[in-house]
């Protein structure tokens, strides 16, 4: 085929769940403007391509072009179920649904064949499917490393610390993996110890972590120098390990509207002086620690702005909204980048999702985390312990005296100004890293070259 020999043709497999598959479009956004001749086919499912392209976000690269796969929900099926449900039933229809939709995207590009994987991370079977193909899998972990090590030592940390969800072992530390001292079993993610060691989304991450040596190079949202003895210890063990992150500041998405006025509302707040709470798009907190988190802000009356969708406002104490309405705010959405780059936002009440950990440290604010899921209590226990940059709420879950003494340590205490302080180091460090010659722009480049260097299979 003569067009083969003028373009690679790179295939982009999303997850199509949580904050995955924005930040991976991102990355491709930004490969698809360095490098125009390359092509790229964005595979995820019609409802995360709707929501991932929509607005202004709708797709403008030639050289990008979306395809939607099946997201294994039988027709007719009204599926109406929560996202685990949904994410094992998408798992179970990988990999032929991706296969199908790259045997389209090759159709489309007049039979230029699928040159290189590049994928989320979590789709571990990308690794089988790319040496079917015989071209190299690029694996994108939209998470940190701390928690890329966690699922890479997987089998070491259960040789050493034991299988079973043994409480002896609880307060037990990795010390024995590199950057991970601070971290107890208990902030593991489950199904590494504790937990399920047999669900879905553990295997799926313990079979990710085993095929990691394999791929050409891992890329992460994240940047060498917040987690260096972490990413010294992986680019040791592993073929190519690439920080290009934080992708928010390498290559900024078009903003997002302020349709409910949140940034009007935070210019007329004193500097440093609001909490900002959210929980990302996957958590819905608790009814008896909404009513903590309420009753609390009643009584300290601290100036805030909480973004909680409608379906769970019936969980406020009566009255709440219009009896906070002198100096608090609750929207179902908030464009969430520049509100934390708002100088009147003071801390961030947060579940410590990445992305959002990664915005607090560009937008320079303290976190007070309450985690869920998933990597959020290793994110936390990070975020307090090792970068000092935050705590977690008193308690561990939202009571009303907890989230009092959390709130006040943060915003007008000796502790919460040398968070202050010390997140200013961070966000320094992560402008630097895509700054020219930073880190991060270095690690892209080197991407670069690794997908430039596919050949046609
Ligand atoms: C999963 O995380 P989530 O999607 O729940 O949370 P984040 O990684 O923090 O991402 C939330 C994004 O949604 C945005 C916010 C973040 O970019 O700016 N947002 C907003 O713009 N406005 C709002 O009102 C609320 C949110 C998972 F649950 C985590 O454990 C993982 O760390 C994460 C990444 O893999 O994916």
């Amino acid at each position: 085929n003569g067009d083969s020999q003028q373009h690679l043709h790179i295939g982009v497999l999303a997850f199509p769940f949580g904050t995955h598959a924005a930040p991976l479009l991102t990355l491709v956004r930004r490969l698809a403007a360095a490098e125009p001749t390359l092509k790229f086919s964005f595979l995820s499912t019609a409802k995360s391509n709707r929501q991932t392209f929509s607005g202004a976000k709708a797709n403008q690269f030639d050289n990008i072009k979306v395809y939607d796969v099946w997201d294994g929900v039988a027709e007719g099926d009204e599926f109406g179920g929560n996202v685990h449900v949904a994410a094992g039933l998408f798992m179970k229809a990988t990999p032929e649904n991706f296969k199908r939709g790259m045997e389209a995207a090759a159709a489309a590009e007049s039979g230029v064949k699928i040159s290189c994987l590049l994928t989320d991370a979590f789709l571990w079977f990308a690794g089988d499917l790319a040496a079917e193909m015989e071209v190299p899998w690029v694996p994108y972990w939209t998470a940190g490393s701390c928690s890329l090590s966690i699922h890479f030592y997987t089998d070491l940390i259960r040789t050493t610390l034991g299988n079973a969800n043994t409480v002896e072992n609880i307060d037990k530390t990795l010390k024995f993996i590199p950057g991970l001292s601070a971290v107890s079993v208990d902030d593991l993610p489950d199904g590494i110890i504790l937990g399920n060691l047999e669900s879905p989304i553990a295997q799926m991450l313990h079979n990710m972590g085993l095929k990691l040596p394999k791929t050409a190079a891992v890329v992460l949202n994240s940047f060498e120098e917040l987690e260096p003895a972490t990413a010294k210890d992986l680019k040791s063990k592993l073929q190519k390990v690439l920080h290009v992150g934080p992708s928010i500041l390498s290559s900024p998405a078009p903003s997002d509207s302020d349709e409910t006025g949140c940034l009007l509302w935070l210019d007329n707040q004193k500097p440093a002086s609001v909490a900002y709470i959210s929980f990302g798009t996957i958590t819905t907190p608790l009814p008896n620690e909404v009513l903590a988190l309420a009753e609390t802000l009643v009584s300290s009356k601290v100036p805030f702005l909480w973004s909680l969708r409608d379906h769970s406002r019936h969980l406020f104490p009566k009255g709440f909204v219009e009896n906070t309405v002198a100096f608090g705010k609750v929207v179902s959405w908030a464009p969430q980048l520049q509100v934390l780059a708002h100088p009147s936002v003071g801390v961030f009440v947060t579940h410590c999702g990445w992305n959002s950990i990664l915005e607090s440290i560009t937008g320079g604010v303290p976190m007070i985390c309450r985690p869920f899921f998933g990597d959020q209590t290793l994110n936390s226990r990070m975020v307090q312990d090792a970068w000092r940059i935050g705590v977690r709420v008193e308690g561990g879950v939202f009571t009303k005296s907890g989230t009092t003494s959390s709130l006040e340590l943060v915003l007008s205490q000796e502790e919460g100004k040398k968070m202050r302080e010390n997140i200013k180091v961070l966000k320094q460090n992560a402008i630097e890293a895509v700054g020219p010659n930073g880190s991060s722009s270095e690690n892209f480049k080197d991407l670069l070259e690794v997908i430039k260097a596919c050949k046609h299979p």
